[in-house]
């Protein structure tokens, strides 16, 4: 906690375990117990880390950095999954700054490093009625992990920061920074707009200018996709039209 730069975000409340369930269950159970904004929950391992709609997370013991975070924000429910973009810009300028690894944004909710998978962002929420209770954004990143030691379903489609860097990566700096960077964008995102985050997004983004194919979509299509909208929509251009493709519905794979 000392040395942590931040004004809130770890500053009340770590919870630091060495073997859960999931961080984002832990941090929603402690949420729901009336916790303050800014409380952490780390843990050595996962031994049920979730990725979105039930998919598995992979986390062992030691060689990760599997976090969540609580958050309060004074956003409308609406509003909320954009903190997984917000969480991936302050996640990848972190991970650049600290490692010089350079990973990019894949919309809505990876980063990636030379096409595998190196950091994965579930955001959850509790609402009721117009006013967000809390949101839990969970951060999962594969930082000393060997290319043989992920399971083989995985091992084409991720990696790890210590594969991407050759070299191991120290995990307390990199934690620093990286709740730093999230605090700095979460205040800039309240004073100023969620709109105000999408140029860095844009930068720091692996998908746009990509041919993308959208799954899950009623039809399987495919197209360019072109930009950002202000709601965190990615816009894909499919036969000279602009589609808007919102995150949740359907997720892209690059062609
Ligand atoms: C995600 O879901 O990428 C969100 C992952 C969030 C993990 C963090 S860890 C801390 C916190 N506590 C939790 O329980 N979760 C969060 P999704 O986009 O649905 O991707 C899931 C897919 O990624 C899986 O189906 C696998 O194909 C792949 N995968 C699983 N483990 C991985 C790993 N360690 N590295 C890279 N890819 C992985």
């Amino acid at each position: 906690r000392d040395q942590l730069q931040t004004k809130t975000l770890g500053q009340k409340e770590i919870f630091y375990l060495e073997n859960i369930d999931s961080t984002n269950n832990e941090a929603k159970k402690q949420a729901n117990l009336g916790c303050h904004e800014g409380a952490i929950v780390l843990s050595e391992m996962q031994n049920g880390g979730r990725g979105r709609i039930s998919r598995s997370w992979f986390s062992p013991a030691g060689k990760g950095i599997w976090l969540s975070v609580v958050l309060r924000p004074p956003f409308h429910p609406y509003d909320a999954p954009k903190c997984t973009l917000l969480a991936a810009v302050a996640v990848t300028k972190a991970i650049r700054s600290v490692t010089q690894v350079q990973c990019g944004i894949k919309w809505p909710n990876d980063i990636l490093y030379e096409g595998k998978k190196i950091v994965g962002i579930l955001t959850e929420m509790n609402a009721e009625m117009d006013a967000i209770n809390y949101v839990v954004i969970g951060i999962g990143i594969n930082v000393n992990i060997s290319q043989e030691e992920f399971p083989l379903e995985l091992r084409q489609i991720a990696t790890s920061l210590s594969v991407a860097a050759d070299k191991p990566i120290p995990r307390l700096p990199l934690l620093q920074e990286i709740l730093s960077a999230l605090e700095k964008e979460y205040h800039k995102v309240i004073q100023h707009g969620f709109v105000e985050m999408l140029d860095e997004w844009r930068e720091l983004s692996v998908t746009l200018g990509q041919t993308v194919d959208i799954i899950g979509a009623s039809e399987k299509s495919s197209g360019l996709a072109v930009d950002i909208d202000k709601d965190g929509a990615l816009l894909v251009e499919i036969e000279g039209r602009i589609e808007k493709i919102i995150a949740g519905d359907v997720s892209i794979r690059p062609r």
